[in-house]
């Protein structure tokens, strides 16, 4: 059974106006005032055991994520109950406590369409033909059948992540798809490799950055406009992990995430990941499609201040995804049983092209924390399993928070990270509230 917040009261104070929500609460050292500590506590259905660490500016995760109505959810055959952030076009996530296997099955792979599915799909999928073509010796065109006689096939476990995932921590906010953390999916694909098929065309010296179109419908209906069309530096296409993928899980491409054929370029924004593939245009220089100029799928290069207006000049192509680490066993908002003290906990990290080193858990805002086990990844771009067990020193309130470490020593923050207008590389802690039954 989850927690039933009330909706009145500070939902709304923090709705409204958080500052003057924290100034009511929080005394000038940043620390929650007694009453305020009982009046929350009220609201939140216990005490806050450790209300004295909660940092001034920071929402309890109960009453940032928690009221309100209900979130949309998708009735879709053959896929499980995503939460809907928009339905022209679809895009549905995959609430964290969905993604406890440690591969994604394929009704909980999330969903991000930029315009709308092919309307018409082949009676035989074989037939969909998929062309390479640009600065390469020997244009191909070939169908799905011919691909794959012709190509060795390869399966790996593989993250595919939206540049946009974690978005709606930005403050102010970023435009765009409020994802919490679930526009990511790290499934069993199986493919040819991009790059057994480019060499197969030659790729000529003057072959830079790889084109991406694919058989869906602008939301314009506009046949001479793509819904997104983006591309990869040549080094990147060659990875061997980068797949053009015809199956998933052992099974065909849901029709919604890009059946019968899309790319699958692990650790780099989801948009790379081409859906309903048809064309690979090798270019002489950077694409410049849909999705590929402004600030779409760019990133500061020199912090900016949040809200104001972006020089385009000081923007970068998003390629490596950040660290980031989810709790996948308990839901947000979870009543646990009275006398509830060890809590286990478990989840996933992955940090895009780099490994995830450490994961750490903690129950009192962040003044302790606790070391996960970390898995090995099944293989390059597999996400990591791991798992910790916290105690809890009485009932009250509580916020389960994990934060992932890269290779690189760079953690997970408490704020999203640099912020851009259209909120890309957001990767704040991930924080779960229960409440433990008096
Ligand atoms: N043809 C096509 N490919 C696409 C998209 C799209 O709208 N059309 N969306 C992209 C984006 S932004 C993401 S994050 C991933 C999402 O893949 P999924 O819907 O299978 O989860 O597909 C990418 N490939
Ligand atoms: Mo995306």
């Amino acid at each position: 059974m989850g927690i039933r917040w009330k909706e009145r009261g500070l939902f709304e104070l923090y709705g409204d106006d958080p500052e003057r929500a924290d100034a009511l609460l929080f005394n000038r050292r940043g620390v929650l005032r007694g009453a305020a500590m009982a009046s929350m506590g009220a609201l939140l259905g216990g005490m806050i055991p450790f209300g004295r660490s909660l940092p001034s500016g920071l929402i309890p995760a109960a009453l940032a994520q928690g009221s309100g109505a209900g979130p949309k959810i998708l009735k879709m055959d053959g896929k499980a109950e995503l939460v809907i952030l928009g339905d022209r076009p679809l895009v549905a996530e995959t609430p964290e406590h969905l993604l406890d296997d440690s591969v994604t099955p394929n009704d909980r792979i999330f969903i991000r369409n930029n315009g709308n599915p092919p309307e018409q799909m082949p009676a035989d999928l074989d037939s969909w033909e998929l062309v390479i073509d640009g600065e390469v010796n020997t244009p191909l065109k070939l169908t799905l059948g011919e691909l794959k006689k012709r190509f060795k096939h390869y399966t790996y476990v593989l993250q595919m992540e939206c540049g946009g995932n974690g978005r709606a921590a930005f403050e102010p906010k970023a435009s765009g798809n409020q994802w919490s953390n679930g526009a990511i999916a790290c499934a069993r694909w199986t493919g040819v490799r991009l790059k057994d098929v480019l060499e197969a065309a030659g790729l000529k010296p003057t072959a830079v950055y790889t084109a991406h179109f694919g058989r869906d419908v602008h939301l314009t209906g506009d046949p001479s406009r793509q819904a997104i069309s983006r591309g990869m530096p040549i080094a990147k296409a060659l990875e061997p992990h980068t797949l053009i993928a015809f199956a998933v899980n052992g099974g065909p491409i849901p029709l919604v995430n890009g059946a019968p054929l899309r790319l699958i370029v692990p650790g780099w924004p989801g948009s790379l990941s081409q859906k309903w593939l048809s064309r690979i245009w090798i270019r002489d220089r950077e694409h410049d499609g849909q999705g590929m100029t402004g600030t779409s799928y760019r990133v500061p290069i020199k912090p900016m201040v949040p809200g104001d207006k972006p020089d385009n000049a000081n923007f970068r192509i998003l390629e490596s995804m950040p660290v980031r680490s989810i709790i996948t066993n308990i839901a947000h908002g979870t009543e646990l049983k009275a006398g509830t003290r060890l809590v286990g906990m478990r989840g996933h990290a992955w940090a895009g092209e780099q490994t995830v080193n450490a994961v750490h858990v903690s129950a009192d805002f962040g003044q302790t924390w606790t070391k996960a086990k970390v898995a090995k990844a099944v293989n390059k771009y597999a996400w990591q399993d791991w798992q910790a067990d916290i105690t809890l020193p009485t009932e009250g309130y509580y916020e389960l928070w994990t934060r992932a470490t890269d290779s690189f020593g760079r953690a997970q923050g408490h704020a999203p990270g640099v912020w851009n207008p259209q909120g890309y590389g957001g990767n704040a802690l991930h924080r779960v509230a229960v409440l433990v039954k008096a």
